[in-house]
């Protein structure tokens, strides 16, 4: 292995794993765990399932990695490493076709970035992250302060644009912020900005009224530019397990999400929800956050997700 060219990477999937920890050990590891110094049979297989339902994996993954864990290994030991491949793989098949990597379309000026969810999500710290990125690309990013509910939101956005020295719309605490997403849509446009990142406000999937703000910050973003937004992230907190379904569900419909940010998979056992999700929904996964940091988000890659909550070292 090349020491210098692997460095990144493997500081990475130090993080990864490292971050996943209490989700492998919920998860792979607790799998592994149980069938030392047992032989299969279907008690064993039940209660491998059970430990995988209570990981949040879904039904549907669950008995699948349950039966594969068990074809042709009836009456034979398993050994902890083979348990935690199989799950690996059958992970990885489920992740595969959702990991696709946020596609910026050059050919729209701006690519506008509309990112939602319910609240603490960690919708404004994703875009602080996504800043820094699209910056170190080469591209001019601009940030919009639609989340006018709260003064501190403003101004927490502010400090990821001095950050990341990325000039921020805001307007004043209270104000509508269809309007703001359309004042910043419009300084975008005349200041040649390459990606627009408008940041909302919180709002719980079963509040209606909300849910139709949202809608109209859509609306009002189609005037200026038919086309807008040109990817609808949802922000999802990997702690709050079987309710992502339930916000996926919701946010989709009312503002057309085109993708899926999972944060916060460094501080939750839960982080198997992100497999019910791809299995049930099937949206793209495009960046997941492990930590607070500028630097704790990267694009999603399902062999290593699906390594790392197996509890695969390496
Ligand atoms: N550990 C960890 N914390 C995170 C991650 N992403 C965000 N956070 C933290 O979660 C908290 C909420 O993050 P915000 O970005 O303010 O969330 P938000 O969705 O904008 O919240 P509202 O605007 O109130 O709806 C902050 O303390 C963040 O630092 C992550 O990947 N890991
Ligand atoms: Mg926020």
């Amino acid at each position: 292995m090349n020491d210098t060219s692997e460095t990144p990477k493997l500081s990475w999937w130090r993080r990864l794993s490292n971050g996943l920890k209490r989700t492998s050990s919920s998860l792979g590891t607790a799998v592994a765990d149980l069938v030392t110094k047992r032989k299969l049979d279907r008690a064993m297989l039940d209660e491998i399932e059970d430990v995988l339902l209570r990981a949040d994996l879904g039904t549907a993954v669950s008995v699948r990695i349950a039966d594969a864990v068990g074809a042709g290994r009836y009456d034979k030991a398993i050994s902890a490493d083979e348990v935690k491949d199989v799950v690996a793989t059958e992970v990885e098949r489920v992740l595969a076709p959702v990991a696709k990597p946020l596609e910026v379309d050059k050919a729209k000026k701006p690519f506008v970035i509309l990112v939602v969810g319910v609240n603490g999500s960690g919708k404004t710290t994703t875009i602080g992250k996504l800043s820094q990125k699209f910056a170190s690309e080469g591209r001019k990013v601009m940030l919009a302060a639609g989340d006018t509910f709260r003064a501190a939101a403003i101004e927490q956005l502010k400090v990821w644009g001095e950050r990341t020295r990325t000039p921020v719309i805001a307007g004043a605490q209270g104000s509508d912020s269809a309007s703001l997403a359309f004042n910043a849509l419009t300084a975008a446009k005349e200041q040649n900005i390459d990606v627009l990142l408008i940041d909302t406000a919180g709002r719980l999937q079963n509040k209606a009224e909300l849910m139709n703000e949202l809608e109209k910050v859509v609306r009002v973003i189609r005037k200026v530019d038919a086309t807008a937004p040109h990817a609808v992230l949802l922000v999802l907190d990997a702690t709050v397990g079987q309710n992502a379904l339930s916000q996926v569900e919701a946010f989709h419909r009312t503002a057309g999400v085109t993708g899926l940010v999972m944060t916060k998979l460094d501080g939750t056992a839960r982080g198997g929800i992100l497999v019910a999700l791809a299995e049930k929904f099937k949206l793209p996964v495009h960046f997941i956050g492990v930590g607070e940091g500028v630097d704790d988000l990267a694009p999603f890659t399902a062999r290593d997700f699906a390594k790392a909550i197996a509890g695969i070292e390496s």
